[in-house]
């Protein structure tokens, strides 16, 4: 029986069709994507944090009401990517526990502190053009609910790179000022955005296995290539320098080269060493326990409905006995 469900399960994935929650699926498959969609979910809420924090030091109503509804946004894609998991046996609770505890990982990225107004702007068109190359691939997720969960979250990636950018342009056309805050900004997120594509190919333990089973559709490197390629010209336009001397078209290979990312950074700020990891986890515990009354008062809302809808349930029942 076994073999004959892991061949269908093959099949499926080499057709390019959907595996769906009632699907039979190998264990390793269903963990993978356990581990990546939990990472994926922790991400946006702890991604939540740096951003947040300009909200009420936004310069003017305008910007503080994108700003607000871009961090909202993130909120959105956490509960999401939470439920995408939930339809492969997790349990929310306890991926929180997980987070809280560093058992689980979120991105790199969020481990770094947002210093000025520009960071902001900096963010939407670094973070979320990042986010963007690497999640347009994945509506193409083998595993039905991520791919469907991530369609709606590219599509509002793509609002908060813009509105990234906007912010950049406005500042440029500025005073010097605030030119020298973008370009510091820059030199700053440059290389942590590199590495939010995670560590090169040949270091990468689950790409392999994850790209037979369709859950990656490119490697690391490609997608860190993409966007290289994508964000030069930005940088050309916007009128700031990417902070790598080693920056070059290669006509050759039809793509720009580029230095290598710190790689023992990237692992120092995933193992939980980087400059805010301790902040962000902090605050993210704080906010679930004083949360606590939110779960509690909806769970007893929860159980006095369903009590009322079984009495009523009861009492129909009743009349019908007696009407008969
Ligand atoms: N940070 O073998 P690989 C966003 C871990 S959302 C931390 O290459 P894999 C939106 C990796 O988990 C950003 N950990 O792993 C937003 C693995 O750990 P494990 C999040 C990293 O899974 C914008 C180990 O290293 N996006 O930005 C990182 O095949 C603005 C070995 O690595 C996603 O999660 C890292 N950078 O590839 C929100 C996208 N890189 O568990 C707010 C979905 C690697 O084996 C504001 N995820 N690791 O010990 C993915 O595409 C993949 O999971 C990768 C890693 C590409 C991140």
């Amino acid at each position: 029986m076994d073999t004959e469900l892991q061949a269908h399960f093959e099949a499926t994935v080499a057709r390019d069709q959907r595996i769906e929650p009632r699907d039979w699926m190998p264990e390793g498959y269903r963990k993978t994507l356990v581990r990546q969609i939990a990472q994926h979910a922790h991400s946006e809420i702890i991604g939540m944090q740096p951003e947040g924090e300009w909200i009420t030091r936004a310069p003017s109503l305008r910007r503080k009401a994108i700003l607000f509804a871009k961090v909202q946004d993130e909120a959105g894609h956490g509960l999401y990517l939470y439920s995408a998991a939930e339809t492969l046996g997790a349990d929310r609770a306890d991926l929180t526990e997980r987070l809280i505890e560093g058992r689980q990982k979120y991105s790199s990225i969020f481990n770094y502190p947002t210093l000025s107004f520009a960071d902001v702007g900096v963010i939407g068109w670094f973070v979320d053009g990042a986010a963007i190359c690497n999640q347009v691939p994945l509506c193409r997720s083998s595993y039905g609910p991520y791919a469907r969960a991530m369609v709606r979250i590219c599509k509002e990636e793509s609002f908060h790179q813009r509105q990234g950018y906007e912010l950049l342009m406005t500042m440029m056309r500025g005073t010097d000022a605030q030119r020298e805050m973008v370009q510091d900004a820059v030199n700053r997120w440059w290389w942590p955005s590199l590495m939010m594509f995670g560590p090169p190919d040949h270091d990468s333990p689950n790409s392999a296995q994850s790209m037979a089973w369709k859950i990656k559709r490119h490697s690391n490197d490609e997608l860190r290539q993409r966007f290289v390629d994508m964000t030069v010209p930005q940088a050309e336009k916007l009128g700031v320098t990417l902070p790598d001397p080693e920056l070059r078209w290669n006509e050759e290979r039809g793509h720009h080269d580029f230095g290598t990312p710190d790689w023992s950074e990237l692992k120092r700020v995933i193992s939980g060493d980087g400059p805010c990891n301790a902040q962000r986890t902090e605050r993210r515990r704080k906010a679930h326990e004083d949360g606590a009354w939110v779960r509690e008062a909806a769970l007893a809302h929860a159980a006095k409905r369903a009590a009322k809808a079984d009495h009523a349930e009861q009492a129909a029942h009743a009349r019908k006995e007696t009407v008969a």
